[in-house]
């Protein structure tokens, strides 16, 4: 195997599918890939192959791109620690997918919850063949760049499985190519629940707005959001996920964006009402999100800055997934193109 990295490598990525990033994104996967990015050499980067697997609407599509991107940075991902990319600019992702396409099993491809979740929403008859193989362009990004760890939340675990088992799968057959990544997976407390109906993970394809925290929405948006936000009969501050999902809920917000634990918290609200914890849980998401909106909207100012941003990432990736690509060419039988060394 060549070109090892000198600290472990992680790699993940965020769809660009919706107006904004919500808080559930932000405090689910953004703050841990923030967190990792002095100990390990990381890539990030936005899967926009990925989103046209349903349809997009081309001039929205590049608009939320560029806002992922812009929220990328903001939120925390530092363009000098990191490397940050679109997965259209590296066009070693669509060539891999094609040779992990061929050792990939239909009924293995046919078994992915969330291939079956989607389609089942249309019908299967209008579920495009890019959605049935979306896994395997997955699988093709975390492959190419031979990463230690896949930092994802527990609906992605599936994909990484499949991606564990194709880089096996390809190194039994053609001799040691894939690093094996192993899946990095939140803990429980990291998943954040719609503030209208908190026993449903808080999600762009929610039924309402008003269950959503965007981080491009107006602070009083936002605080009003909270400050609404479904809580539980009773009158009792406590951490009970069975029985007060909205307080539950509110509570690990606040934990997570104070670093203080639970049970600190539900301490100090001994003898409080609701309307104490939403106040303080509307000050400190606007306190976090308030920057993170100023600079996203900054950012967005300057496409120009963005993309040369996002091209100095794209040749950064390349330089790594071509290496990859070569290897796999060169192994599965490809000859190599006039002018080159095999
Ligand atoms: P969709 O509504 O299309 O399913 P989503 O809002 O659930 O989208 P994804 O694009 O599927 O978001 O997820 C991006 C990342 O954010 C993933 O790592 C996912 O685990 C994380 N994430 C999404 N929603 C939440 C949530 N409510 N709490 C914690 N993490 C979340
Ligand atoms: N399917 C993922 C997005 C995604 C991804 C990846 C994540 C595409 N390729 C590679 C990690 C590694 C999602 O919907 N969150």
């Amino acid at each position: 195997m060549s070109e090892t990295p000198t600290r472990p490598r992680v790699l993940s990525g965020m769809q660009p599918s919706g107006e904004s990033l919500h808080l559930g994104n932000y405090l689910g996967a953004l703050v841990n890939w923030v967190k990792t990015q002095d100990d390990y050499e990381n890539l990030f980067f936005i899967p926009d192959m990925h989103a046209i697997t349903v349809p997009q609407d081309p001039v929205e599509l590049r608009g939320r791109t560029r806002r992922t991107a812009a929220q990328y940075i903001a939120g925390g991902i530092d363009v000098a620690k990191s490397i940050l990319f679109l997965q259209s600019h590296v066009p070693e992702h669509a060539q891999l997918a094609w040779v992990l396409n061929c050792i990939t099993g239909f009924g293995e491809a046919s078994r992915m919850t969330q291939f079956k979740d989607k389609s089942a929403k249309g019908g299967q008859e209008m579920a495009s063949v890019g959605l049935f193989t979306y896994p395997v362009l997955m699988a093709a990004d975390i492959l190419l760049y031979r990463p230690v760890g896949v930092p994802v939340g527990d609906d992605q675990r599936q994909h990484v499985e499949l991606a564990r088992d194709l880089a096996k799968r390809f190194n039994h057959r053609f001799g040691d190519t894939f690093t094996v990544p192993e899946p990095f997976i939140q803990k429980e407390g990291a998943r954040i629940y719609d503030l209208q109906n908190p026993t449903a993970k808080m999600s762009k394809s929610a039924s309402g707005p008003n269950g959503l925290i965007n981080l491009l929405d107006e602070p009083k948006v936002t605080a009003k959001r909270i400050k609404s936000a479904v809580t539980d009969t009773g009158t009792v501050i406590a951490h009970d996920r069975e029985n007060k999902p909205g307080v539950t809920n509110l509570l690990e917000i606040l934990s997570t964006l104070t670093d203080t634990p639970v049970g600190a918290l539900v301490d100090g609200y001994q003898g409080r009402m609701y309307g104490h914890l939403k106040a303080d849980v509307a000050d400190a998401v606007v306190a976090r999100l308030e920057p993170i909106r100023a600079r996203t909207l900054e950012l967005l100012d300057d496409p120009a800055e963005l993309d040369r941003l996002l091209a100095h990432g794209a040749a950064k990736a390349r330089e790594i997934a071509s290496v990859t690509l070569a290897d796999v060419y060169n192994k599965v039988g490809f000859l190599p193109p006039l002018g080159t060394v095999a």
